[in-house]
């Protein structure tokens, strides 16, 4: 079942890690098994209206009780790395006070089963699934929860610290921030534009504090955070647009990489902010900006900036994904150029990239050639910036199997694996075994290089 799909051909080097992304809520289910506690999703899902087809987390693609069979599924992919996120509410029901013995168990086999079958696994400590009791006190908005976090973190450091590869803070600070508290679609369903610019503040503060403790208590595993990043362009040339791309651009991406690795927070968009800035103590920029090991980079689609009417998404005549996000792999060239241009950025991960498609399962196959040629020219994108010279140590396709969509629930398909949701059979499609193949490719240019004869 090959797809025709040519494999890019830039030789990666042979430490470079290949993998796959979930997170917790997206596929474990077992909402309120074995003594998980809930989280925000979990309360957000029962809003009447939130999302698309009226679903929730609460089975998702039962991964909780099928970790076996989906670790071997990993493993039939050849991947090197495997990225997961711990539901918090698993491993401690409240988010302080006592942990859950049977979640930290379910993550100990999870973590040996990767381990076991050569896959280093790369821990997310929060993948958006915050303990609903921390929400009743405040959530990120209380600078109390900051403290919560970073208890959490050291328990988790202690223990899964030496047989984890990568530990990750946060997934995405803005998307919690901004569509969790200003826009309001997603956990915790929020709208108010001074509480998202607190919580972004008290997510960043988190981060930086998880990791020097983390350190401190003696774990040595790479620490890093993931930013979801675009580059903004202006719709048109004009003036108006052009402003309008760089506050944009400052939203998303300035305010995050300039206090990570300045130190300061970008002057426009505090001024932008007036009232509504975050309340900034002092001490704060110097914790976010700890030197991390590495940055996370979650890049699906190029942003575009318009003063006026919006932006029509494809009005450009590029291809647009289920999600109706825009394809463009050169974007991520560029986003990479710019970032190790701006900043002094450590070793850059792709940590998740890939699209939603309209999939269809037909006797056991998935014809998904628009998913191929996304992932074949995204790979090409990174690899084309690191030719350039931009260092990327890593990158996981977004997702390993299709799953909980969040707002759009189950109709919005990103994985490499079908799941049938009545059954909960689990089918590659043909990106998958394209996946694999370059892959092996991969391997076999490293193995030339090496003058190590490979029989083919
Ligand atoms: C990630 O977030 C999440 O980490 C992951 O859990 C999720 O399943 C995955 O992506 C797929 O959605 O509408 O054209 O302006 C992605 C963050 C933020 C990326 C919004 C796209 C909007 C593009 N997304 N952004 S557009």
């Amino acid at each position: 079942f090959a797809s025709h799909v040519p494999l890019p051909t830039h030789r990666f080097p042979a430490d470079f890690r290949w993998g796959v992304a979930t997170s917790a809520f997206q596929i474990e289910g077992a909402a309120d098994v074995d003594g998980k506690g809930p989280s925000i999703w979990d309360t957000f899902c029962r809003r009447p209206g939130v999302i698309a087809d009226g679903s929730d987390g609460t089975v998702a693609c039962e991964h909780y009780h099928r970790l076996d069979a989906d670790l071997d599924l990993i493993a039939s992919l050849g991947v090197d790395a495997y990225r997961f996120s711990i539901a918090w509410p698993r491993v401690r029901p409240t988010g302080a006070g006592d942990w859950n013995e049977a979640g930290l168990a379910f993550y100990d086999r999870l973590i040996d089963g990767l381990n076991a079958r050569g896959i280093q696994p790369h821990l997310t400590l929060n993948h958006w699934d915050l303990p609903e009791a921390l929400q009743a006190t405040g959530g990120w908005a209380d600078r109390a929860t900051v403290q919560r976090f970073v208890d959490y973190a050291l328990g988790i450091a202690a223990r899964y610290g030496r047989r984890v590869a990568a530990i990750t803070t946060h997934n995405e600070p803005w998307v919690m921030a901004v569509l969790g508290h200003e826009a309001g679609i997603f956990a915790p369903g929020i709208r108010d534009r001074a509480i998202a610019a607190q919580v972004a503040h008290h997510l960043l503060l988190s981060h930086g504090l998880a990791v020097r403790a983390m350190r401190a208590a003696g774990c040595s595993v790479p620490m890093g955070i993931v930013l979801n990043l675009s580059p903004t362009v202006p719709a048109t040339d004009s003036a108006a647009d052009r402003a309008r791309a760089l506050l944009e651009d400052g939203r998303l991406l300035r305010w995050y990489m300039d206090p990570l690795f300045h130190g300061r927070y970008p002057v426009d968009i505090l001024d932008d902010l007036g009232e509504q800035a975050p309340v900034i103590e002092p001490g704060d920029l110097d914790a976010i900006s700890v030197p991390i090991d590495f940055l996370g980079i979650n890049y699906y689609t190029r942003s575009v900036a318009s003063a006026g009417a919006p932006w029509v998404p494809g009005s450009s005549g590029l291809p647009l994904t289920d999600m109706g996000w825009e394809v463009h792999a050169p974007s991520l060239t560029e986003l990479l150029l710019r970032l190790a241009r701006d900043y002094p950025v450590p070793p850059l991960t792709i940590t998740e990239n890939g699209g939603a498609f309209p999939d269809a399962c037909i006797d056991g196959r998935v014809a998904d050639h628009d998913r191929t040629e996304y992932l074949a020219g995204h790979i090409a994108a990174v690899g084309e910036a690191m030719r350039q010279g931009v260092p990327v140590n890593g990158y996981f396709v977004w997702s390993l199997m299709d799953n909980f969509e969040w707002a759009s629930g189950y109709a919005k398909r990103f994985g490499i694996v079908h799941v049938d949701y009545t059954t909960q059979v689990r089918t590659p499609k043909a990106s998958a075994h394209w996946y694999r193949r370059f892959l092996q490719h991969q391997q076999a240019l490293r193995a030339s290089a090496l003058g190590i004869p490979t029989g083919d």
